[in-house]
């Protein structure tokens, strides 16, 4: 991808403008770096109004080649993954692209002789070990669709995920380590699928060590199965358009709608944007903390740094555990030279200790990026000056799920810095801010952030739903992609994210709908409604705050209270756990029935003298009871 790589500003602006002029030729060039099984026939067809966006049509290729052949004969003995293990006392693992490949072959015979074919949907349910990267290679490499879920989603959605998107087979581990704890995985696996008649087998493999149930006829231990098959495995060929993964995401309405991203545009876009953001040379180090459940493991743990040849480091760990030094020791460990991580990490490592790091030098650090919510001034001065000492560039990735790949952010030190803003668009990223009527906004201004043309990974369909999809981003805005996100841009052309406009709450850089907290509350039996809304969090950025509305037969608030969460967890997820639960006998609410959210914002972010106009509302007296009843 050498002669595509932006090494200047002077750079950026020809790409920026080719990709502008003759977009179709632009992508081309790109495309042209990776490998093709057989090559496209058209490069573009995309008609916005019906959400439809097809991109290299015609082409064949198997991601998997990109990410681990073509490096066999120029790098098969360099490190591919890098493992860091949740405990430092245990060792870390290096994965060379010949042993990935080898392994990666080896999973896939295991699938393959499990019946799974190309087109069918595999549920990985996992903690952050070697094999669940390799099991989304593996999924790839013969034409399976994956699905990550999140390892600390529960049993109830992760029977949704199952479900939606018809999975045959899952595979998942014994437990999670996560820190000091152990949390579990098969046992969450056996609740859920009962509910899930359309899976047929489930792998398991070791992890904690602990004892779990295994269901003959069902379930298989991952080790013994890839005993039994070989290490040869030949990459299935794919269409562009073939569905590469589904990835489960949050939105304002409804339960989580399975993004789905294809073979060849997201693998073209993946790769672009890692070479020219991260600007990593040979034998760089980069280490991205996400969790591969998250579209920001797919893209920056997994199919970007390996379609580059680069190593990626996989840490099951947290920041914090043993002690918030953990990220800088294994950055000394590795000599990490890009960083990655987000927000929410790096003002919790912050409030653990201003000069913790000051202890390390991390002299080996080049980059640094953020990613997930917006970062604010004191965490992103920081992060510049204690963990980067000042001599890194800081780049501020915005994107999304649906958007496959990063299109905002500085391009390593080559564009300039200004903290807290995510900066000018990719080449080929046409991002513009259009008013509440979508009158597009020119110059300095703010608006809500839409994208006025394709990009090669953005979302092609939400499974088995396609209206759904058209609704949700290309209705708002007829002829444009709504990205829910409301931003600024200043004279330099700069953008700043507000954050989201819509009802998605973003909780330490996870999406979270209000109204499937909403559902989950109302599912206690003692609820009769709820509203909830998101409010500023030191830590996590955002907290959750519900209002509920209990069955008056209940005086014992603190239990109540308690089974409120928990039924959030079960339901949910521990991620998904309200911060704040005020009791209330109504809801603010206008003649025709809608909660009036915007006083209910108001009141969670304490800002109870500038409610706004109330006089819609049914009945005033509410907002007086709520108001005073603050928690
Ligand atoms: C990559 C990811 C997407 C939402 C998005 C924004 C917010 C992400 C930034 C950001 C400000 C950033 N995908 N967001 N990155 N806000 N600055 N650099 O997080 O689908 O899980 O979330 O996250 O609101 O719409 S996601």
């Amino acid at each position: 991808m050498s002669e595509l790589r932006i090494r200047s500003m002077a750079d950026y602006r020809a790409a920026y403008q080719r990709s502008t002029t003759d977009p179709e030729g632009f992508w081309a060039d790109v495309a042209a770096s990776f490998h093709w099984r057989s090559p496209w026939a058209k490069v573009l067809e995309w008609d916005f109004a019906k959400a439809d966006t097809k991109w290299f049509i015609g082409g064949r290729l198997n991601i998997t080649e990109n990410c681990l052949d073509r490096h066999l004969a120029e790098r098969g003995e360099m490190t591919a993954l890098l493992w860091e293990p949740n405990d430092p006392a245990q060792s870390s693992e290096h994965i060379s692209y010949r042993q990935l490949h080898e392994r990666v072959c080896r999973m896939a015979n295991v699938l393959k002789r499990q019946g799974v074919k190309k087109g069918d949907r595999v549920c990985l349910y996992m903690p952050m070990i070697p094999e669940l990267a390799i099991s989304v290679l593996a999924c790839a490499r013969i034409g399976a669709i994956h699905s990550v879920v999140f390892g600390g989603f529960s049993a109830n959605s992760l029977v949704d995920r199952i479900n939606d998107s018809q999975c045959v087979l899952v595979i998942t581990s014994d437990g999670i380590r996560r820190g000091a704890k152990s949390i579990p995985a098969k046992p969450v696996v056996d609740e859920a699928l009962p509910s899930c008649p359309s899976v047929k087998t489930v792998l398991v493999a070791k992890c904690t060590g602990e004892a779990v149930s295994m269901r003959s006829g069902r379930d298989l231990w991952l080790e013994d199965e890839l005993k039994q098959v070989d290490a040869d495995c030949p990459a299935e060929p794919m269409d562009s358009e073939d569905p590469l993964f589904i990835l489960y995401t949050s939105g304002s309405t409804g339960k989580p709608k399975g993004v789905v991203h294809t073979c060849g545009g997201y693998m073209v876009y993946a790769g672009y944007s890692f070479a020219n953001v991260f600007q990593c040379e040979e034998n760089d180090v980069f280490w991205c903390t996400a969790d591969i459940g998250w579209i920001t493991g797919h893209s920056y743990i997994v199919y970007g740094p390996l379609l580059n040849g680069v190593t990626s480091v996989m840490f099951e760990g947290v920041p914090t555990w043993p002690d918030p030094t953990r990220f800088w020791q294994v950055i000394e460990k590795h000599g990490v030279t890009q960083f990655y991580t987000a927000p929410t990490a790096i003002r919790s490592l912050m409030a653990a200790g201003h000069d913790l790091p000051s202890s390390f030098a991390m002299p080996s650090l080049k980059l640094l990026g953020s990613v997930g919510e917006p970062i604010n001034e004191e965490a992103w001065h920081w992060y510049h000056e204690q963990v980067g000492k000042k001599r890194c560039a800081v780049v501020d990735t915005w994107w999304q799920t649906e958007t496959g790949g990063i299109l905002l952010s500085g391009l390593g030190s080559i564009t300039p810095m200004k903290p807290a803003h995510a900066g000018l668009p990719l080449p080929g990223i046409r991002t513009i801010l259009v008013d509440q009527q979508g009158n597009e906004l020119h110059g300095e201004a703010e608006g809500y952030l839409c994208i006025d043309f394709p990009w090669p990974s953005a979302i092609r369909t939400t499974w088995g739903d396609h209206e759904r999809c058209r609704l949700n981003y290309f209705a708002q805005y007829p002829g444009r992609y709504f990205t829910g996100d409301g931003a600024k841009r200043d004279a330099d052309g700069f953008f700043r994210i507000i954050g989201r406009v819509d009802d998605v709450i973003n909780v330490s850089g996870h999406r979270i709908g209000t109204a499937e907290v909403e559902n989950a509350i109302d599912e206690h039996p003692d609820i009769v409604e709820s509203a909830v809304v998101g409010y500023p969090h030191d830590i996590k950025g955002q907290g959750i705050y519900a209002f509920v509305i209990c069955d008056h037969v209940r005086t014992d608030k603190d239990a109540l209270r308690n089974e409120v969460i928990a039924t959030v967890e079960r339901i949910i997820g521990k991620i998904a756990r309200p911060d704040k639960i005020q009791f209330v006998s109504g809801l603010p609410k206008t003649r025709s029935g809608k909660i009036m959210r915007r006083i209910l914002r108001k009141v969670a972010e304490g800002e109870m003298n500038s409610l706004g106009d109330t006089s819609t509302l049914l009945d005033p007296a509410v907002v007086e009871e709520i108001t005073s009843g603050r928690v």
